[in-house]
């Protein structure tokens, strides 16, 4: 059994303000030209289709055109997706009961009743069946009907429902899911494009996964395998933040043989329209890398000139024409963060208010402007 596995669309992101919804339709665009060309029996997407849960039309559009090219291809396949914490399980519920007969699953509840089971697809090879468990996005809150006389942690949450399946070892397994999946000493590598629960109560424990031949996850934004060789979360399909300006965008192509047998992962790459990039130096080093040309990628930069230039943007912006920041990087810079990091916190309102107005004036206060301030924090009762 072959299959296609990807997560984290997030169609409809935007990246300091850019519409990605070109670069996201390109990506997906290759991903119908992978599964035209591995002919996969299956495409699973392991939740986050949109980045918030009332997408734009626009978005809508994307997703709507990809899945008609997936479903127009002159090839038999299944396509499983599940709801991601960023989705709205209900509107991506919109339709299912009518596209399962078209072979395209999409699962946005999770069970939320006693007598609801986890959806599951059955798919055969010719080693038997292997059973698709499609487990949308799942909070503690949305299982009280369930276990009313419980409170469960995350991880009890997703342990206890699929105890509830009676999952047949015999067969082959396969969870299609969307948590943060961590344990046995090891936590995904997460980006800054990810929402997660700080102090880690989200937090699923990776043994739940071992009754599965092959787990499918979504969530953490960064490629990578956890708990064993047959867990991986395949990562967005474009950078979602500067963080992950260096990653490689891959999707995950799965060879499930004989039970037992340990599947074969292999990456297919996708290529970026746009990169994602961070630049560090002079204004005038980084206006010489692009050699005369205009440079198209997003770019991060940071500014090392000691003495600054009084419009950078403007500058950088004749050879950049997507710049995500401008950050300068010198003395004078390092200086303001140390007082950040040290010396603001223990000031009094009134002298830390000194202190910035000097930092962003180059001078003391006058009289009037001291005594004007003074009656601020005095009315305020931030003056001792
Ligand atoms: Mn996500």
């Amino acid at each position: 059994m072959r299959f296609i596995h990807l997560s984290d669309l997030h169609i409809g992101k935007q990246l300091h303000h850019y519409s990605l919804l070109e670069e996201q339709r390109a990506m997906l665009q290759q991903v119908v030209e992978h599964v035209k060309k591995e002919k996969p029996e299956a495409v699973l997407i392991a939740g986050d289709i949109y980045d918030t849960p009332v997408p734009s039309a626009e978005a809508i559009s994307v997703f709507d055109e990809f899945l008609t090219e997936l479903d127009g291809l002159k090839q038999q396949l299944t396509i499983c997706l599940i709801a991601g914490n960023h989705d709205s399980a209900r509107r991506l519920d919109y339709a299912r009961e009518i596209l399962a007969k078209h072979a395209i699953h999409i699962v946005g509840m999770p069970p939320l009743l006693q007598e609801e089971r986890v959806k599951t697809v059955s798919l055969q090879d010719a080693y038997g069946e292997v059973m698709f468990y499609l487990l949308p996005f799942v909070k503690p809150a949305y299982l009280k009907k369930i276990f009313p006389e419980e409170s469960l942690s995350f991880s009890d949450a997703v342990r206890r429902l699929l105890e509830r399946e009676d999952i047949d070892v015999t067969k082959r397994n396969v969870l299609v899911s969307h948590q943060f999946f961590a344990g046995g000493g090891e936590v995904p590598v997460t980006s800054d494009s990810e929402v997660h629960v700080v102090g880690g109560i989200d937090n699923v424990d990776v043994g739940v996964l071992e009754v599965f031949d092959y787990a499918a996850l979504g969530h953490i934004h960064r490629s990578q395998k956890i708990g064993s060789e047959k867990n991986y979360y395949c990562g967005t399909i474009f950078p979602y933040s500067i963080s992950e300006a260096e990653d490689e965008k891959t999707i995950i192509l799965v060879e499930l043989g004989e039970k037992g047998v340990e599947p074969v992962i292999t990456r297919l790459p996708l290529r970026l329209p746009r990169r994602v990039r961070k630049l560090r130096g002079t204004i005038e080093e980084i206006l010489a890398l692009t050699m005369g040309e205009v440079c198209h990628d997003y770019v991060s930069i940071t500014l090392t000139d000691e003495v600054e230039a009084s419009r950078p943007r403007e500058l950088l912006e004749k050879n950049y024409d997507h710049i995500l920041e401008i950050k300068i990087d010198n003395a004078r810079t390092r200086k303001l963060l140390e007082l950040g990091d040290i010396e603001t916190e223990n000031l009094a309102p009134y002298e830390a208010f000194c202190n910035f107005f000097l930092e962003l004036n180059g001078r003391e206060m006058t009289e009037v402007e001291d005594t004007l301030l003074k009656e601020v924090l005095q009315e305020g009762g931030d003056m001792e």
